[in-house]
């Protein structure tokens, strides 16, 4: 991607800004942020920051301005949250993404959009292809779900060129580390301090953890491929026991930490996998980072 007009909502955020630091050199980009989870010192410098909501018109057409292409990144990411809080994830997860694809509409922009792999719920088998029947089990889930089918309507009702990514575990540096961190972040955190890590259950769920550096090259080639109206999972098609993961983690580390067990959380989806055959059909996306080397980097620099 080269001499475009750049924005990325969401984009002081984990992968909205890594998405801007890709994308910075050769392009104009523009950040819109509310810097309630993100903030301002992950934006680039010479990318603009507009601090405004994706949630409010005015704010999204002005950041918007005449830009080539849309990455949506913004989004309220906590699945726990939006259990609380439905109206709240609805509001940022649904009305949000209406309010960019509004805009976009005016100024004939292509949006690259942040779906979920939550939107499958708990998969019938894996790896889970696309074309798995949508089963959302939390209003985050749903409120992605939205998105995606919207995503998909407005190129068959208006044309516009339009492409959702279905995001599964993502990790990577920048993930900020908080309650609701994903389990990479916190056995990190966990075995540098040699604290026990906390399997919950039995240990033996898999995920399929994607670094966000590979998300960033899928996003980029949603924005140029020859493509529209389509949606994509974006993983990296191999999956990861939770207790392989803790190990893998605790070696890497060189830890004292122990790995201990607790009940399994409530809701938790046994199985996880994306079947990235049409992506990399569509797009020739292949994942580049391996968990052992993203978590070998991830020890190495925090
Ligand atoms: C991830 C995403 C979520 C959504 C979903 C799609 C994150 C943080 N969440 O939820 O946004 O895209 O995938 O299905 O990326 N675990 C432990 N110990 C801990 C923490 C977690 O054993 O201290 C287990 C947990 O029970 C689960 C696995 O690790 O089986 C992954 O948990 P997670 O919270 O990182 O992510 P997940 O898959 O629930």
């Amino acid at each position: 991607l080269v001499d475009t007009d750049v924005l990325i909502t969401g984009g002081a955020g984990f992968i909205g800004a890594r998405l801007a630091h890709q994308l910075v050199d050769d392009n104009d980009v523009t950040v819109l942020d509310d810097c309630s989870s993100g903030t301002p010192r992950a934006v680039p410098d010479d990318a603009t920051l507009v601090r405004g909501d994706v949630r409010d018109e005015a704010d999204v057409v002005d950041a918007m301005d005449s830009a080539d292409i849309v990455f949506h990144e913004a989004a309220l990411v906590s699945i726990s949250q939006s259990v609380e809080d439905p109206r709240a994830s609805h509001d940022r997860n649904v009305r949000g993404t209406l309010e960019v694809l509004e805009a976009a509409r005016r100024c004939d922009a292509r949006v690259v959009l942040a779906s979920s792999a939550a939107i499958y719920g708990h998969p019938d088998a894996v790896p889970i292809p696309e074309t798995h029947p949508a089963d959302p089990t939390s209003p985050y889930g749903l409120d992605k779900l939205a998105l995606d089918e919207y995503a998909r309507l407005y190129h068959e009702l208006y044309g516009l060129e339009t492409v959702a990514l279905r995001y599964f575990n993502v990790y990577g540096p920048g993930q900020p580390v908080n309650d609701y961190s994903g389990v990479i972040n916190i056995f990190l955190e966990r075995a540098r301090n040699d604290d026990p890590l906390t399997v919950f259950g039995d240990g033996e769920q898999t995920r399929d953890f994607v670094h966000v550096d590979d998300i960033v090259r899928a996003n980029v080639l949603a924005a140029t491929g020859d493509v529209a109206g389509e949606a994509y999972n974006v993983g990296t098609g191999r999956r990861v026991t939770i207790n392989e993961l803790a190990d893998m983690i605790v070696r890497h580390s060189e830890s004292d930490a122990a790995v201990v067990h607790d009940e399994p959380r409530e809701g938790d989806i046994r199985h996880s996998c994306a079947d990235i055959s049409k992506i990399s059909e569509h797009l020739g996306y292949e994942p580049t980072i391996s968990l052992e080397d993203g978590i070998r980097e991830l020890v190495a620099t925090e």
